[in-house]
């Protein structure tokens, strides 16, 4: 280290480190556009991030939901960014003293994309090349940044950082711009859903009870929750779009979405609930959905004796197994296209996806669907059911208490506790709640237009001062009551009583 001061050493190490981070922001943006040609999962970080996803154990998927909630996807993509900025920092830094370890490091990282790209759902092998070219570009980067005089940011070498700052923001852009123009939201746009043939029934008068705080009976779409695998939203081209409807039935066919659209249509209240829903979780939304009735699509088709399941399979490769007993049972198991008036939205499958009610969404409600495969639970398990969670999953009857909030603060005197319940396709008969341990009191109930929603309720509580622990829990339409027993989500949905501790002032 002749001659080189402590300051120059802390400089070139810097720079380095640097010239790391730069390096992988070129292999990022370089793959990003090149995956504009290719198709938008071949992007290292969704291609890594899904593949990750896919092979996260239930245990800490649970975990990610439960903690991040919907932004679970946002920070798993900004900890692989931060990861792959500290890994790129190390390489940087070894490739002061050992480039060809530093550029064997980025060959590494791109073989890990390149396998990961290679693995998802529908890849071809034009998948790697995204990944492969980054990598290139990544390395080619780094050994022109750090090409000597090293220790101090000369002329040349503060040109190679700049222009490649530039080369890696370009790219980046211009792939993102690119691979917006997938996007599917003008062809949304221009559909104009024809009229059902066979309309929902108005929502009875009373059904939002207009408690304040309390969550309103049709959720808005852009309110919906959204639950899914996919880090970015597959863009589905309605006039590319079709649906195959093959497996155990007599006549396989295709259908495209303007045929889809000129069948009579069936609109329909039903309640969407996810089943990591936690006990008073938010995992349920309703609306009103817009769509063919799936038991007609299939009885065109002829089912075959033997099969029991519904195998479908989304365009991003999701694939979900519904028990074709509950679609055929008379249900209004629908292929929804129509979400509370408007097209489905991006996020909520379009152009279609199907809806069950009664049934947990992972074994119900396909999103961005395109193959409908009638099938036998023994020969093709679903991405859920392989992975723990249970083949028959009807949706747990459940009161959830909205207001007062959970460790929330109110006046002493008329306090309302209100909330919603729901039992879907069973309906809810009864709501419950008790305070302190005491008796249980009947809730007021608003009307519903179907078993198939939720249900709010409402009651008036003489509030005292101090701590109290109110509990609700409902009675389906079968007479049974919510079952106290705690349950985790997994694998057939949680149980046990909502309650929450209130401080009453
Ligand atoms: N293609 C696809 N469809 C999917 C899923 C998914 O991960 N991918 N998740 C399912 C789950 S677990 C639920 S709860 C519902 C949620 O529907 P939403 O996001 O419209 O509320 O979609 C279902 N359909
Ligand atoms: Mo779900």
């Amino acid at each position: 280290m002749t001659g080189m001061t402590q300051t120059g050493q802390r400089a070139g190490r810097i720079t380095a480190a640097g010239a790391g981070i730069v390096a992988a922001a070129v292999a990022l943006g370089v793959a990003e556009l090149c995956a504009a040609f290719v198709r938008p999962q071949a992007a290292p970080l969704i291609a890594v991030g899904g593949a990750g996803i896919d092979r996260t154990p239930e245990w800490l998927k649970s975990w990610a939901i439960r903690t991040f909630g919907e932004s679970d996807k946002a920070v798993l993509l900004g900890g692989l960014v931060a990861g792959v900025a500290v890994l790129a920092a190390l390489l940087g830094l070894l490739g002061r003293t050992r480039p060809r370890w530093a550029a064997a490091g980025f060959a590494a990282f791109g073989a890990v994309g390149a396998a990961a790209a290679l693995t998802r759902p529908d890849a071809g092998p034009a998948d790697a090349v995204p990944v492969v070219l980054g990598a290139c570009a990544a390395t080619g980067a780094l050994l022109l940044m750090l090409r000597p005089p090293r220790p101090v940011l000369a002329g040349s070498q503060r040109r190679a950082f700049l222009i490649f700052t530039g080369v890696a923001a370009g790219t980046g852009v211009l792939g993102r711009v690119l691979n917006a123009r997938r996007d599917v939201a003008a062809a949304r746009d221009a559909i104009r859903l024809p009229p059902p043939a066979d309309p929902a029934k108005p929502l009875p008068a009373g059904a939002d009870l207009r408690v304040k705080g309390l969550t309103t009976f049709t959720t808005p779409n852009k309110d919906f929750y959204r639950v899914d695998t996919a880090l970015t939203l597959p863009q589905v081209d309605p006039s590319d779009w079709t649906l195959r409807v093959h497996g155990l039935v007599d006549r396989p066919f295709e259908i495209t979405f303007d045929e889809l659209l000129r069948r009579p249509l069936t609109e329909r209240d039903i309640t969407l609930t996810c089943v990591s829903n936690e006990v008073g979780g938010p995992y349920a939304g309703h609306a009103r959905w817009l769509g063919v009735d799936l038991a007609d699509l299939l009885r065109e088709a002829g089912v075959r004796a033997g099969a029991d399941q519904i195998f479908s399979r989304s365009a991003d490769g999701m694939t979900i197994s519904t028990p074709l007993s509950a679609v055929l049972d008379g249900r209004d198991a629908l292929l929804a296209v129509g979400m509370n008036g408007e097209p489905l939205p991006v996020r909520h499958g379009f152009p279609a996806r199907m809806v069950v009610p009664g049934l947990y969404g992972y074994v119900s409600a396909t999103k961005w669907v395109v193959d409908l495969k009638v099938s036998r639970f023994a020969t093709d398990r679903a991405y859920w059911t392989r992975r723990r969670w249970a083949e028959q999953a009807p949706i747990k009857t459940m009161a959830r208490i909205d207001v007062p909030r959970a460790f929330g603060e109110v006046k002493a005197g008329r306090v309302p506790i209100a909330g919603v319940a729901w039992a879907q396709h069973r309906g809810i008969d009864a709501v419950e709640v008790r305070v302190d341990g005491g008796p249980w009191r009947r809730a007021r109930l608003a009307p519903v237009p179907s078993s198939d929603t939720w249900r709010q309720w409402f009651l008036e509580w003489d509030a005292t001062a101090g701590s109290h622990r109110v509990e609700a829990r409902a009675i389906d339409g079968t007479g049974a009551v919510q079952t106290e027993r705690r349950a985790d989500p997994i694998p057939d949905g949680a149980s046990g009583w909502h309650s929450v501790v209130i401080t009453v002032t």
